[in-house]
């Protein structure tokens, strides 16, 4: 069983997955809308995990044998400059992600809640691993400008593969 203020932070979780993969969409749509066309396709494959992300912690809640709370998902932003905008804006969601996956390990750690700290320590390092490749890409933005290079980046962002983490679900 799991403590209602664990139901209702995992219940959270689902609806913030689901609306990084609503949000990233967004984004995706706008960098097709600049003609980079590797670089949507790179955001698309970042949306399908972040729904994989949260279908797997809806499934958990239902072993759990909890029902999750559901809520609307909000609105993304659907404007952005340029690329480098577009980035910059995945990197802090991903920061603020990270501040609620810690916030749910410190409730599961407070409830003595074993099972759900070591469910959620897969989400911990899922975290250093999508910030510290956003700040890569980011990196890299800052060396290119425009023109070839940029081209040359969204070709390399357009070879990433989808790879469904939990394949079971
Ligand atoms: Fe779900 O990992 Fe990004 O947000």
């Amino acid at each position: 069983m799991l403590s209602e203020k664990l139901l209702t932070a995992l219940s959270d979780q689902v609806n913030a997955e689901y609306y990084s993969a609503y949000l990233y969409l967004a984004m995706s749509a706008a960098a097709t809308k600049l003609g980079l066309k590797g670089t949507a396709h790179w955001i698309f494959t970042q949306s399908q995990e972040e729904m994989a992300h949260g279908t797997n912690i809806y499934n958990y809640i239902i072993e759990r044998g909890e029902t999750p709370a559901f809520k609307p998902i909000e609105k993304p932003v659907t404007e952005y400059t340029d690329v480098h905008h577009i980035f910059n804006e995945i990197l802090k969601h991903e920061q603020s992600v990270t501040k609620s996956i810690n916030n749910l390990a410190t409730i599961a750690m407070t409830d003595a809640d074993h099972a759900a700290y070591q469910f959620l320590m897969w989400y911990v390092n899922e975290q250093v691993e999508e910030e510290s490749g956003v700040s890569d890409i980011l990196d890299k933005l800052k060396l290119v400008g425009s023109g070839d290079s940029l081209l040359a980046l969204d070709n390399e962002l357009g070879a990433r593969v989808f790879v469904n983490p939990f394949p079971a679900n």
